[in-house]
C-alpha cells in the first residue's frame, strides 16, 4: 500500500489510513458491465462468437487500445479495415508491440493491463504474447471467475443484456441458467436512439407497431418490454442515449422520445418497481471504420435530466453522463431531485484525473448519496485494474472529507466509515433494487 499521502491539505493522516483500509476490503456491487455469465457461451462451438470475453488476446484486443495503437502507428501503413480483418489474435501482437514492447505503457488503459497481469502473479515484461497464452489456456473459466472476483473484491458482476443483439437474443431464448455471481439489465438503445428501425424489428417479431405510434403501438412495445422483463429478471432497466438527447416537449403535442419514455420506458420501470438508467454523451460512430472505438462524446442538456425527474418522481432514474462538463450540473440537478442517483465515472471519464475530480464534486454537493463507479469491464480481468484503482481514489476522495469533517470538530468512528464505504461500494445501489439477494 503506498503511504503518499501528500495530496492532503490539513492534519490527521491516520484517518487516510483508516479509510484505505476500509474501503479496500469492502465488496463492491459492479452496477454495469459488459461481461456474462459463462452459461451464455455454454453450446457454442470452436470460431463462434463468445459473449463472456476472458485472457489476454481479448485484453489487448479491448477497443481502447484500439484507437490507442492507431495513434502511434505509421500514418497510412494499416487501415482500420485492415485491421479488423486481422484475426484477433494477431491484434493484440500488433498491440502489445506496439504500446507494451517498444515505449512504456503509460495511458490509463495500459497501466490498467500491467496491473492486471502483476495481480495475476504473470510477469509484465514478456517480449511476445505465448508465456500468457498458455497460462490463460490452463484456467478453468469457473474458477477464473472467482478468482478474478475474489482478486478485485467484487460480490455481484452486474451484466448488460441487449434483447436487440442478435448475439445475445437467441440464448435468452434457448433458456440460460442463471449464475449467481451475475445479475440481468435489460437495455434497450434502439429504441429510444433508432425508433424507425427497432420498430420494423418489433413489427417482424410480431408486435404491432406503427413508426408514428398509432394504433397499438405503445402497448405493445411495452408488452415487448414486459416479455423481456419476465425473461430476464433485471435489476433495472437502462439506455444509452446520445448528447442530442431532448425529453422536454418544445410544443404542445409530446415528441416520439417523450411517449416512448413516458408511456414504455418510465411506466415498465414504475410498475415493475425498477430503476432506469440513463447513459447519456456517447457520439456513436463518429470514426466508423473504427468500430467500437469509433464513438466520441458530446455535452449533452442536464435540463432534459431534471425534466424526466419532474415529471416521474416516483421512478430513480440511474444517471451517468459522458462529458466533463456535465458532471458538476448532474450533481445540482440531483440535489433538486432525489429521484437522480449518479453513478459510475463512464468510459472516457474513468480515468484517475476524472474520477478524483468527479468524486470530490459528488462529495461536496451529495454527501454520500450517490454511486462512485462502475467498471464498465467488457474483458473479465479488467474488474482487477478497475477495481483496484477506483477504490483507491475514492478512498482517497472521502478521506478528504473526513479530514476536513474532523478539522471542524467532529469525530469520525470506524463504524461510520465502514458504514459510508458500505453505502458508496454497494448499499446506495442495492437497496434500491427490490428483492436483492446476496449473490
Ligand atoms: O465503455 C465502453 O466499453 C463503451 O464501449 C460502451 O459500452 C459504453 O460503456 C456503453 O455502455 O455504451
Ligand atoms: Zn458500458
Amino acid at each position: 500500500m503506498s503511504s503518499d499521502t501528500s495530496r492532503f491539505p490539513i492534519g490527521d493522516h491516520c484517518i487516510v489510513e483508516r479509510v484505505r483500509t476500509t474501503f479496500d476490503i469492502q465488496p463492491v456491487v459492479d452496477m454495469h458491465t459488459h461481461l456474462y455469465a459463462p452459461a451464455f457461451d455454454r453450446g457454442a462451438e470452436d470460431g463462434d462468437e463468445r459473449l463472456l470475453l476472458y485472457g489476454i488476446d481479448e485484453l489487448l484486443a479491448y477497443h481502447y487500445f484500439v484507437d490507442e495503437v492507431f495513434r502511434v502507428l505509421e500514418p497510412g501503413s494499416l487501415t482500420p479495415a485492415a485491421f479488423w480483418a486481422m484475426p484477433t489474435p494477431e491484434r493484440a501482437d500488433l498491440v502489445w508491440r506496439n504500446l507494451f514492447v517498444e515505449r512504456p505503457p503509460v495511458s490509463e488503459a495500459c497501466v490498467g493491463l500491467i496491473d492486471i497481469l502483476t495481480s495475476l502473479g504473470l510477469d509484465p515484461a514478456e517480449p511476445d504474447l505465448a508465456g500468457y497464452r498458455s497460462w490463460f489456456a490452463a484456467r478453468d473459466i469457473d474458477t477464473h471467475i472467482d478468482e478474478v472476483m475474489r482478486l478485485s473484491g467484487v460480490e455481484r458482476i452486474v451484466m448488460t443484456n441487449e434483447p436487440f443483439s442478435d448475439l445475445e437474443r437467441p440464448r435468452w431464448e434457448a433458456g440460460v441458467d442463471p449464475d449467481p455471481r451475475f445479475a440481468a439489465v435489460v437495455r434497450v438503445d434502439p429504441i429510444v436512439e433508432q425508433w424507425p428501425s427497432a420498430c420494423e424489428r418489433l413489427a417482424a417479431w410480431g408486435y404491432d407497431v406503427r413508426e408514428d405510434l398509432s394504433g397499438q403501438t405503445t402497448a405493445e412495445v411495452r408488452r415487448f418490454l414486459d416479455e423481456w422483463i419476465e425473461r430476464t429478471s433485471p435489476v433495472y432497466l437502462a439506455c444509452s442515449l446520445s448528447p442530442a438527447f431532448r425529453y422536454a416537449s418544445d410544443g404542445d403535442a409530446p415528441s416520439i422520445v417523450r411517449r416512448l419514455f413516458d408511456e414504455c420506458l418510465v411506466r415498465a420501470a414504475r410498475e415493475h418497481g425498477l430503476m432506469l438508467a440513463l447513459m447519456i454523451g456517447a457520439k456513436r460512430a463518429v470514426h466508423p471504420e473504427m468500430r467500437l472505438a469509433g464513438d466520441g462524446l458530446g455535452r449533452a442538456d442536464v435540463d432534459q435530466v431534471a425534466a424526466l425527474a419532474r415529471t416521474h418522481q416516483d421512478v430513480t432514474f440511474l444517471i451517468t453522463m459522458l462529458s466533463r462538463e456535465n458532471q458538476h450540473e448532474l450533481c445540482v440537478a440531483a440535489r433538486k431531485f432525489s429521484n437522480l442517483l449518479p453513478f459510475g465515472c463512464w468510459w472516457y471519464v474513468n480515468t484517475t484525473s476524472q474520477i478524483r475530480e468527479i468524486t470530490r464534486t459528488r462529495l461536496e454537493l451529495l454527501g454520500t448519496s450517490f454511486i462512485p463507479q462502475h467498471s464498465d469491464a467488457r474483458v473479465l480481468e479488467q474488474l482487477i485494474y478497475k477495481w483496484r484503482q477506483s477504490r483507491r481514489l475514492i478512498a482517497d476522495c472521502v478521506a478528504e472529507r473526513y479530514v476536513l469533517t474532523e478539522a471542524a470538530g467532529a469525530r469520525v468512528t470506524d463504524a461510520a466509515i465502514k458504514a459510508d464505504a458500505e453505502r458508496l461500494l454497494r448499499g446506495n445501489f442495492v437497496e434500491r433494487v427490490a428483492g436483492w439477494t446476496a449473490g
